[in-house]
């Protein structure tokens, strides 16, 4: 089954919209196979964004995302990437809808609450980077059958 690694981010675990994040992800039927509160390393916050390495916000990004704990998640489910990013929103959260994460509570890009893998293959790789294979849990939720066809 597909996976997707998201992370609360320090703004969104200061702003107590840990809860709430959380609680989305369950109503929707995601179910959750990885959980843990981190305060990222430089190292570890550079290889996440690596990607970003040459753009002009990739320094303050950093600072950012290791300003303090963030939540870092594995979800499982049908579709879960690209799902999950919906729930997200846009990237800006002045563009991105209501009724999503970011367009519910933010309010700039550099503040943008929560972090989620873009494709399956980068879900792989993030999962792998944050998580060690015993920290991701096989267990059998009992409302499946109410969730899945
Ligand atoms: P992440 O990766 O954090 O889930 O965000 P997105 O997938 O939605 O967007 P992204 O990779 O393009 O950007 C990564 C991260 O950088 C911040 N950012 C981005 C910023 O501070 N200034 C900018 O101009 C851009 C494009 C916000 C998200």
């Amino acid at each position: 089954m597909e996976r997707t690694f998201l992370a609360v981010k320090p703004d969104g675990v200061q702003r107590h919209l840990v809860g709430e994040i959380i609680r989305r992800y369950e109503v929707k039927g995601f179910k959750l196979v990885g959980l843990k509160l981190v305060q990222p390393t430089r190292e570890l916050a550079e290889k996440h964004y690596a990607v970003h390495k040459e753009r002009p916000f990739f320094a303050g990004l950093v600072d950012f995302i290791t300003s303090g704990p963030v939540i870092a998640m594995v979800w499982e489910g049908d579709g879960v990437v690209a799902s999950a990013r919906k729930i997200i929103g846009a990237t800006n959260p002045l563009t991105a809808e209501p009724g999503t994460i970011r367009g519910d509570y933010g309010a700039n890009i550099g503040r943008n609450i929560i972090h989620g893998s873009d494709a399956i293959e980068t879900a792989q790789t993030e999962i792998a980077l944050w998580f060690s294979p015993e920290e991701l849990i096989e267990w059998a939720p009992s409302l499946s059958s109410w969730i899945y066809e």
